[in-house]
C-alpha cells in the first residue's frame, strides 16, 4: 500500500523533469510585430555528461536589431547579414543586422545557465504563430542540434534534430 502511494508521487515529478530538460525559452512573452522584445533561453544540461563549450543561436527573418547579453566567463561573437528586405525600426530603415550569436565558455553538465537576447520584431512576413530560433549546442564530447522547426515534439535526445526554441507571436 505504501509502495503504491509512493509511485504515484514519483511519476509526475519524473515527467516534469523530462519536460524541462530541453533547450528552450523560459518565461517567454509572445512577440508583437512592431515591438521590441527580450528573451532568455536555458541550457539545462551538457552532452553525454560533458560540459557545454559553445552555444549558437540563429535569428529568424523579420527579427532585427538583435543584441546579445554579454556573460562573464563567456566569449561572445556575432555574424551579420544583409537582410532579404529593408525593415523599419523606430522610423529608420534597417538593411542589415545580427543573424547568429555564439557564446563560448564552459558549463559543466551538472549546472544550468541562461542566455539572453534583445531585439525588435519588425515583420511577421509568413504570418507565423511562432518563430523558431535554432540553437546548436557543442560540448567537450558531442553536440545537440536544437534545430527542428517542424513543431514535432521530441521527448528524448535520440533524434538527429531536436525541437528548436520558439517564441509565440501575439495576434
Ligand atoms: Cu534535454
Amino acid at each position: 500500500m505504501n509502495f503504491k502511494f509512493a509511485s504515484f508521487i514519483i511519476t509526475p515529478l519524473l515527467l516534469s523533469q523530462i519536460a524541462t530538460a530541453h533547450v528552450s525559452f523560459i518565461d517567454a512573452k509572445p512577440m508583437t510585430e512592431g515591438k521590441p522584445f527580450k528573451a532568455t533561453f536555458a541550457i539545462p544540461h551538457g552532452c553525454e555528461g560533458t560540459p557545454t563549450t559553445k552555444v549558437t543561436i540563429k535569428i529568424p527573418e523579420g527579427v532585427i536589431g538583435i543584441k546579445p547579453m554579454s556573460k562573464s566567463g563567456w566569449t561572445l561573437s556575432t555574424e551579420t547579414i544583409q537582410y532579404a528586405k529593408t525593415y523599419q525600426q523606430y522610423g529608420k530603415d534597417v538593411t542589415q543586422g545580427v543573424s547568429s550569436i555564439t557564446w563560448e565558455g564552459s558549463l559543466p553538465d551538472q549546472y544550468y545557465d541562461e542566455f539572453t537576447i534583445t531585439g525588435y520584431f519588425a515583420d511577421n512576413a509568413n504570418n507565423s504563430e511562432a518563430l523558431y530560433f535554432p540553437v546548436i549546442q557543442n560540448c567537450e564530447v558531442g553536440e545537440y542540434l536544437w534545430t527542428d522547426t517542424s513543431g514535432h515534439q521530441h521527448h528524448g535526445h535520440d533524434s538527429k534534430e531536436l525541437n528548436a526554441p520558439s517564441l509565440k507571436v501575439a495576434k
